[in-house]
């Protein structure tokens, strides 16, 4: 057991804690026990029964190897039932909602991320406040979630102000990645969108394929903006963003606080929906579902790439057997799917290759231009804005463009203008 790390109880209704765990250790908590109480449906009062909050508070007041911080519940509290359990346990609790909340406030780095993770906090506050505000009348006197006195008529009011503003000032943000967006596009540039579950490697993946070094962890949620770089590979030019990773069973409006992250998705030309493949093939499956589930309701029509990565933690035999499972239960379709392996740059080329057959909307163009200094310019800037496929030096230049249509038009400029002409 750690002296420094603080403490965590887990309570569940069922068995399956692993990924409450998970986050509880993102969170930098050392779980000390789990408390499973398999019922139903939750106790309305104090989510498990009463016996088994004296048998939790019974341990609390008993441990002798330091103190109990936190209580961790694996799944969403009723504002009422938060209130019953803080007060008769007399320690902090968090929901699983709370807990993934807090983990986001931690990591949020730009302005963006922690307009987002207030907005998510404040909407997630809002009926804990109503709750308050009923105690309060009745006479009782709680603390408001870090403690303290309070004015929680006035406060609520000042949540629905402060939510009003974050509101304003994303937009503002939005709108002018709108703007940015719109501008790559017309300058011939593709955009492809990582997806996935957090930790399945999508920050890795950008960072191999555009040198870029983005954040990466072992932990849950460790990417809470967007990243947006260029492949660095002399092809197609190809801008790759990276985006926060899904979580089963997030409430909608979490989902839509991070919206502005997946806008990068529903915009993409082709998604690449990672996957953590070396896990139990139920967990592949569930993950996946949800995971394209997230993809489809967004309204993306554009092709996705299934990315099976982390291909170096198993077998060869292990992989054909995941794919086809994958496959028989329905989840693939006509979708591609390719193996690959971050860590060991393993099977990216055809990952690359995958890539460009599904771009959309390429055109070839071959130009004849004549040699001089001006066309020696507009090559370099051909080779920035599209895939120079090839060029060859005589009295003339001849060069082929594969490229966006998009930019087919002020390559055609840039040509007459050169006195070049099409062949
Ligand atoms: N063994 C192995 N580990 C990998 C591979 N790719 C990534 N990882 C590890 O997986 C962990 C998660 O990687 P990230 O790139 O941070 O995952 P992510 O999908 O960006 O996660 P979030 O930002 O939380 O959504 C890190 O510890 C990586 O080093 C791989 O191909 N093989
Ligand atoms: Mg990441």
């Amino acid at each position: 057991m750690s002296e420094n790390k603080k403490k965590a109880i887990v309570v569940s209704l069922n068995d399956d804690v692993s990924e409450i765990v998970q986050l509880a250790d993102s969170f930098e908590y050392e779980i000390i026990k789990t408390y499973i109480q398999h019922r139903k449906t939750p106790d309305v009062n104090s989510f498990i029964g009463p016996g088994k909050v004296d048998e939790v508070k019974d341990f609390i007041e008993n441990f002798d190897s330091g103190t109990i911080d936190l209580i961790i519940i694996n799944s969403e509290l009723k504002p009422s039932q938060w209130f019953t359990l803080e007060k008769k346990l007399n320690i902090d609790v968090y929901d699983r909602v709370r807990l993934i909340l807090a983990i986001f406030e931690e990591r949020a780095d730009r302005k963006e991320a922690k307009l987002q993770v207030r907005l998510a906090q404040l909407n997630y506050e809002r009926p804990f406040v109503r709750e308050l505000i009923h105690r309060a009348r009745a006479g009782e006197h709680p603390g408001f979630m870090a403690g303290g006195e309070y004015q929680v008529d006035d406060y609520y009011e000042v949540i629905k102000k402060q939510m009003k503003k974050i509101r304003g000032n994303l937009k503002k943000i939005r709108d002018e990645r709108e703007v940015r967006r719109q501008h790559r596009h017309i300058s011939g540039f593709y955009l492809v969108s990582l997806a996935g579950y957090t930790n399945a490697g999508k920050s890795s993946l950008l960072n191999l394929l555009s040198g870029e070094k983005v954040k990466v962890e072992g932990r849950l949620f460790s990417t809470l903006s967007t990243t947006t770089r260029r492949i660095n590979d002399n092809n197609y030019p190809i801008l790759l963003t990276d985006t926060v990773g899904f979580i089963q069973n997030l409430p909608a409006w979490i989902i839509d606080a991070f919206h502005s992250t997946l806008e990068e998705i529903e915009a993409a030309d082709i998604v690449l929906l990672v996957v953590y493949a070396s896990e139990k093939d139920e967990t592949i499956a569930m993950k996946l579902e949800i995971s394209l589930e997230e993809i489809i309701e967004m309204g993306v029509e554009s092709p996705i790439i299934i990315v099976f990565n982390k291909i170096d933690l198993i077998s060869k035999d292990v992989i054909d057997t995941k794919i086809d499972y994958l496959g028989n239960i329905g989840l693939l379709k006509n979708r591609e799917i390719i193996p690959i392996s971050v860590k060991n740059k393993e099977n990216l080329n055809a990952l690359m290759e995958c890539i460009y057959k599904l771009l959309p909307n390429i055109v070839s163009i071959k130009l004849k231009l004549p040699i001089n200094e001006k066309t020696q310019s507009f090559i370099s800037w051909v080779y920035k804005k599209a895939y120079v496929s090839s060029i060859s030096y005589s009295d003339y230049v001849t060069i082929c463009i594969e490229c966006n249509s998009k930019i087919k038009g002020k390559i055609l400029f840039r040509c007459k203008d050169l006195n070049g002409f099409v062949i």
